[in-house]
C-alpha cells in the first residue's frame, strides 16, 4: 500500500499569506496531478493541516518577540513565527486551487498552545501523536510519498518521522518549497532527509509507479 501525503498546503503558506513560502503556490499543480493518480499510483491520499489557536506559543506576538528570532516553547528552541494558520481564519484553509476530492483523511496539528508541531506525525517533543502513523499502519501502508510546505520545516520533520516509523519514504522535490530563513535551509533539509534514508524524487518519477 502506498500513500501520498500533502503537507500544509494552506493559504497562509502561499505568496501573500501570513507565513508566505516563496513560490509556495507552485506546489499546488504538482499535488493535484499526483493526487489524481489515486487508484493507479496511490491507494490513499492524506493531508496535514497546521491549525493553531490564536494564543499559540510559537507566535512572536504572544511572546513580545520579533518574528524570525529564537525563543523557547515547551522547553525546546522555537522559531518565533508570525501569527499563521489560526483556527477559524481563511489562512488556515487549504489552498482553494488544491483538489481535496481525492483526500481520504485530514490530520490537524499544532493545536496545543504549549508546543509546536512541525511533523504531521508528532509534536516537536515527540510526545503526542496526530494519529497519522497509526492510521497508515492500520491501512497496511508501507510506502509514503511526501510533498508540500515547507521543505525545511513541516515537510522535513514529517519525512524524518516517517523514516523512524519504518516507512519507505520518498520526498517529492518539485512538489515542495522552503521558507529559507537562511538561503541554504532548503538544500540542507534535502541533504538531511537523504542521509536519513529518504528517496529524493521528482513528481515525474512518482507518476511512473504503478499499483497494478
Ligand atoms: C510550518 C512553520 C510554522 C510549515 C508550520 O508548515 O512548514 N512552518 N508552522
Ligand atoms: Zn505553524
Amino acid at each position: 500500500m502506498r500513500a501520498l501525503i500533502l503537507i500544509d498546503i494552506q493559504n497562509d503558506f502561499l505568496p501573500g499569506g501570513a507565513l508566505a513560502v516563496p513560490k509556495g503556490d507552485e506546489v499546488i499543480s504538482v499535488a493535484n496531478s499526483l493526487s489524481s493518480k489515486k487508484g493507479e499510483v496511490f491507494d490513499l491520499v492524506l493531508a496535514t493541516q497546521d491549525f493553531h489557536p490564536k494564543n499559540h506559543g510559537s507566535f512572536a506576538s504572544n511572546n513580545g518577540a520579533q518574528v524570525g528570532t529564537m525563543g523557547k516553547l515547551g522547553g525546546l528552541d522555537q522559531v518565533m513565527w508570525p501569527n499563521h494558520c489560526v483556527q477559524g481564519t481563511a489562512g488556515a484553509d487549504f489552498a482553494s486551487a488544491l483538489d481535496m476530492k481525492p483526500v481520504d483523511k485530514i490530520f490537524k496539528k499544532g493545536q496545543d498552545p504549549e508546543i509546536d508541531s512541525y511533523s504531521g506525525f508528532y509534536d516537536n517533543g515527540q510526545k503526542k501523536s496526530t494519529g497519522l502513523g497509526e492510521y497508515l499502519k492500520e491501512k497496511k501502508v508501507r510506502e509514503v510519498v511526501i510533498l508540500g510546505l515547507a521543505t525545511d520545516y513541516c515537510v522535513k520533520f514529517s519525512v524524518l518521522d516517517a523514516l523512524r516509523l519504518g516507512f519507505d519514504v520518498s520526498f517529492v522535490k518539485d512538489g515542495s518549497r522552503a521558507v529559507n530563513l537562511k538561503p541554504t535551509d532548503g538544500d540542507a533539509a534535502i541533504e538531511e532527509m537523504r542521509r536519513a534514508g529518504a528517496h529524493i524524487v521528482t513528481s515525474a518519477d512518482v507518476a511512473k509507479k504503478s499499483n497494478r
